[in-house]
């Protein structure tokens, strides 16, 4: 298919359904045709970044390689969905400024943190309230909320369908084909 490859960059608390919709979104442009893949805090830090933990330092510098990765396989023409928690804002603007604002979508995936801390689908939130994970985002870890996403998403108001509906819009708004 002729397409304009995007990067659509994820963020939001642990929690909060990053995952869930990359892989939701993932099916259904599997569906359309189109080639994507995922980037996830999750696995990719058991791999490539095995070597870095949570501190700030860390993260700015997970963040750095995985905009350098998406980058690399945008050129290669992937749909890149990446699912980071991207708690800083000066990480997320050096991302949309590497790949660049064309293909850069950022989307504010959003919930409350209670929300988020009652889903607690890994229990980290209650060994973070514990004090057995330090720097955990949200508890004593900040996250800087997105201030001009592209996209801002509610997934505790809208179905996993609805979400991914929205994300398509917006992406044929904005040139996808
Ligand atoms: C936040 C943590 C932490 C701490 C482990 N803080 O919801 P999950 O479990 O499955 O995904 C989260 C993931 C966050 O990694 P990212 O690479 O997305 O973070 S960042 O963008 O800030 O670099 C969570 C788990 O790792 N996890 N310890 N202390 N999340």
């Amino acid at each position: 298919k002729n397409q304009t490859p995007k990067v659509l960059w994820f963020t939001g608390l642990s929690g909060a359904g990053k995952s869930t919709l990359a892989n939701a979104l993932e099916v259904e442009l599997y569906h359309l045709g189109y080639h994507t893949h995922i980037l996830d805090g999750d696995n990719v830090r058991q791999g490539l970044n095995k070597d870095l933990g949570f501190t700030d330092a860390d993260r700015v510098e997970n963040i750095r390689r995985m905009a350098e990765v998406a980058k690399l396989m945008n050129e290669a023409g992937i749909i890149v969905i990446t699912a980071f928690i991207s708690p800083f804002a000066s990480e997320r603007k050096m991302a949309r400024q590497l790949i660049g604002e064309n293909q850069f979508i950022e989307i504010f995936v959003d919930v409350p943190l209670q929300i988020a801390e009652a889903r607690d689908p890994k229990g980290l939130y209650k060994k973070a309230r514990l004090g057995e994970i330090k720097n955990f985002t949200g508890i004593d870890s900040v996250y800087e909320v997105p201030n001009d996403p592209d996209l801002h998403i509610k997934t505790d108001q809208l179905s996993i369908p609805e979400c991914v509906k929205t994300i398509i819009k917006h992406m044929k708004l904005s040139g996808f084909r």
